[in-house]
């Protein structure tokens, strides 16, 4: 991943098939915010809503200049060009993407235990989302919470281990958890429901980037 992805993945939104603001209006509130990353999901959807979401939301993200990234759908994703695929423990192995999408395109892969963290690095991801932090109703069939010690220990692993692979926490964070989050040694967080759910998504985002960069720049200073 380069250095402009790195910088932009700090802060994910992902979106859900909320009831009342539809997908575009999400990325839209999220780009408008100074969101640098958005992750597509669209658990279930059939190709043609698939299509259809992706004609609204690809201008949005080049006007934005907001990364997209297609959750599962590794095919879709080379169909309509986007930057990267997000790849869960039950979908594509990171390593047969690689092949199919190339250098360039970046890609994620979903860990729960330091082991799958490692194994998610062998396979050649560009970065691992790491959760639950704490249970959502977001996504079915979660894995244990790992609560702020499990991310510290995570951390350490990789630390020890010299391996500089981005850990973006992500499952039920909410605004107040995000500096304690970011203290654990972690790259950075994945939202969806406090930022889409917030009463202006789009200040939610801004302010959640600007308590992430101040705990950037005070982990570099004491460094
Ligand atoms: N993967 C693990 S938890 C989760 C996903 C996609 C849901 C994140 O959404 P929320 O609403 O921020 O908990
Ligand atoms: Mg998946």
């Amino acid at each position: 991943m380069n250095d402009i992805a790195h910088k932009k993945s700090r802060l994910q939104f992902i979106t859900y098939q909320w009831g009342s603001l539809s997908i575009a209006r999400q990325v839209e509130e999220a780009a408008r915010g100074g969101c640098g990353w958005i992750q597509l999901r669209l658990k279930d959807a059939p190709e043609n809503q698939w299509l259809e979401t992706l004609e609204q939301v690809k201008p949005l993200c080049h006007r934005y200049g907001t990364f997209l990234i297609i959750n599962d759908h590794v095919e879709m994703a080379m169909k309509v060009g986007a930057d990267g695929v997000h790849l869960g423990r039950h979908d594509m192995c990171p390593a047969k993407a690689r092949e199919l999408l190339g250098g360039r395109s970046i890609i994620g892969a979903t860990a729960n235990t330091a082991e799958e963290v490692l194994e998610a690095y062998e396979k050649g991801a560009d970065y691992v989302g790491v959760g639950p932090f704490r249970h959502t109703e977001t996504k079915k069939r979660l894995a244990s919470v790992l609560q702020m010690e499990g991310y510290r220990h995570i951390a350490g692993e990789l630390k020890k281990r010299h391996i500089d692979l981005p850990v973006v926490a992500i499952g039920g964070i909410q605004s107040g958890d995000v500096a304690g989050l970011m203290r654990t040694g972690i790259h950075g967080i994945a939202v969806s429901s406090a930022a889409a759910q917030a009463p202006d998504p789009g200040q939610w985002i801004q302010q959640t980037l600007h308590q992430i960069n101040k705990e950037v720049r005070h982990a570099q200073v004491i460094r």
